[in-house]
């Protein structure tokens, strides 16, 4: 399998990351953001809003980082990162729409303000980050409370609800938004029990 995208991605390191728990590797074909590979013709016919990751396996072509993760863990033997009990997996879909919901818009506002923007050589506003702090912390809190005697959001084992989160908060700790994470116990002991996992190590480049 191959995957276009770029190793600094939000997107592209959480398929990375679970690839690399089920003992994956898949090729990279690396984008680069500034030369804007990901807004050329050819891209766009992959993906039409210009955006990375893109999966590719054989003939079969898909985008969205999150229906790719569903796809991976199906497509590979090993543990799987989805639980067969109904309830369970429900449960899986409702983190993994607070996620995209009610986490990362407000996370990335940090992200892009103090991270990004920078990186690419602009001027980020903190003021904007800081308006998306209310959010954040709703959200935080939401999570500290359901993490409450739990190693993982589901329990006793890691699941792509777990996975999905890691880029963003990785990505936080860097920036003044880190706060909310580190000081709520549960939420920073997930964080950094999740962060110690070779498949993250292996997907932020650490490893
Ligand atoms: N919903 C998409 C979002 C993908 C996305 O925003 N990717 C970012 C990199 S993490 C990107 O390509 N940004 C460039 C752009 O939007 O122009 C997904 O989950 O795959």
């Amino acid at each position: 399998m191959r995957i276009y995208g770029n190793p600094i991605s939000t997107c592209t390191r959480k398929v990375l990351a679970t690839f690399a728990e089920k003992n994956v590797t898949p090729e990279l074909l690396v984008l680069d953001f500034a030369k804007g590979d990901h807004k050329s013709p050819e891209h766009m016919k992959r993906q039409p809003f210009g955006q990375m990751p893109v999966l590719e396996d054989g003939e079969f072509q898909m985008y969205e980082s999150r229906a790719i993760m569903r796809y991976v863990d199906q497509a590979f033997p090993g543990t799987s990162l989805t639980p067969a009990d109904s309830k369970q997996r429900a449960r899986m879909e409702q983190w993994i729409s607070v996620e995209m919901s009610d986490f990362t818009p407000y996370a990335m506002t940090f992200l892009q303000e103090h991270y990004f923007k920078p990186m690419f050589g602009h001027q980020g506003d903190p003021a904007l980050a800081e308006a998306a702090r209310p959010k954040l912390a709703a959200c935080c809190d939401v999570l500290e409370k359901a993490l409450t005697g739990k190693q993982f959001l589901l329990g006793d084992s890691i699941s792509l609800a777990d996975i999905g989160v890691l880029p963003y908060i990785d990505y936080l700790m860097k920036t003044p938004g880190g706060n909310e994470i580190s000081s709520r116990p549960n939420l920073n002991a997930w964080w950094e029990r999740c962060s110690s996992r070779p498949s993250w190590k292996k997907a932020s480049g650490q490893a």
